[in-house]
């Protein structure tokens, strides 16, 4: 930690809740101007328009607007490895440097992809809630569930998280296979093209691509279809790659056996259909959400903000 004079205390903005520990930091080294995640940029006051940065996370992440309001902004520093919510293109017209957190949670998030995976293929949430429920002591049944060894798991965006979760599969599945924009070139692992082709070659897709406009809706009806009535899906990365609406409609007809899920289109509005159904798990968005990672997230934030103040190159710059 650099510690900072008062006079020294560069002002920024801290855009939306922040991790406590992470706030702790801020509070240390800068002026901290709080501002709502939901605040109007135009009507920011103008101790927060004074601000140098700007620190967000994923769900939040900086619109042009709220950049074009703080005439003095010079990083935006994110407490996430996703910036699907920030306007790079207009942060590098305007020479906003933006960082994020990634390597530190990859781990945290592919233990919770494969922790997902086996609860839902082994129906692990549902009988949890059959035995609390008294109803495993009044006779009620648990189902059979399917297996997870021996299954072909596709991984939907093979970058560092997918790779991750493809390493810590690969001593079950019975084929580990990817789908990407385009092939990689230092895997093993068998790239497939065509989505469709992809899905159908699947009996799991995890889904661990970027969010964006370019991902959106990545995971259509088809693709649903394709992936077929014995497929399950897990989704670590964003809500919005999957189309939420037929992902229900796939999962109420029951044209694929069952999801798991951590993240959603509107956050933390998760679809009801989905809540009353036993063949789907929820989690509400923990990938990165272990003591440790959390930690190392907000050091790595005070990194790149401590380098930026000191003039040094970020420790992970995205613009
Ligand atoms: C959240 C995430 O940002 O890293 C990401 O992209 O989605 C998560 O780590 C984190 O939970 C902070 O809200």
């Amino acid at each position: 930690m650099e510690a900072m004079t008062q006079t020294h205390r560069p002002p920024i903005v801290a855009y939306g809740p922040l991790y406590p520990y992470l706030t702790q930091g801020l509070e240390e080294r800068f002026t901290v101007h709080a501002v709502a995640a939901d605040a109007d940029p135009a009507t920011l006051p103008d101790t927060a328009r004074t601000a140098r940065a700007l620190v967000s996370f994923g769900s939040v992440g900086a619109s042009a607007a709220i950049m074009d309001a703080l005439p003095h902004l010079e990083m935006i520093g994110l407490f996430s490895v996703g910036y699907d919510k920030v306007d790079v293109d207009h942060a590098r017209a305007k020479g906003i440097r933006v960082t994020n957190t990634p390597d530190v949670l990859t781990d945290d998030v592919a233990d919770l992809a494969v922790g997902l995976l086996y609860a839902t293929v082994r129906n692990i949430a549902a009988n949890d809630r059959l035995v609390r429920s008294g109803g495993w002591e009044r006779g009620d049944k648990p189902t059979l569930s399917g297996r997870v060894t021996g299954r072909r798991i596709g991984i939907l965006g093979l970058g560092r998280i997918g790779r991750a979760i493809a390493h810590r599969l690969e001593p079950v599945a019975g084929e580990i296979v990817y789908h990407n924009r385009r092939a990689a070139t230092d895997t093993a692992y068998r790239y497939i093209a065509d989505p469709l082709d992809f899905a159908r070659e699947s009996d799991v897709i995890i889904v661990a691509t970027s969010g964006g406009p370019e991902a959106a809706k990545l995971v259509d009806a088809a693709m649903l279809d394709a992936l077929g009535p014995d497929g399950v899906i897990v989704n670590i990365s964003r809500g919005s790659v999957i189309d939420e609406d037929a992902l229900v409609a796939a999962l109420t007809e029951k044209r694929i056996a069952g999801a798991g899920l951590d993240v959603f289109a509107a956050e933390p509005h998760v679809p009801p259909a989905l809540l009353a159904m036993d063949h789907v798990v929820l989690q509400p968005h923990q990938g990165s959400a272990t003591v440790e990672t959390r930690a190392a997230m907000a050091d790595l934030v005070l990194a790149n903000l401590d380098a930026h103040f000191a003039g040094r190159p970020l420790v992970t710059p995205v613009v």
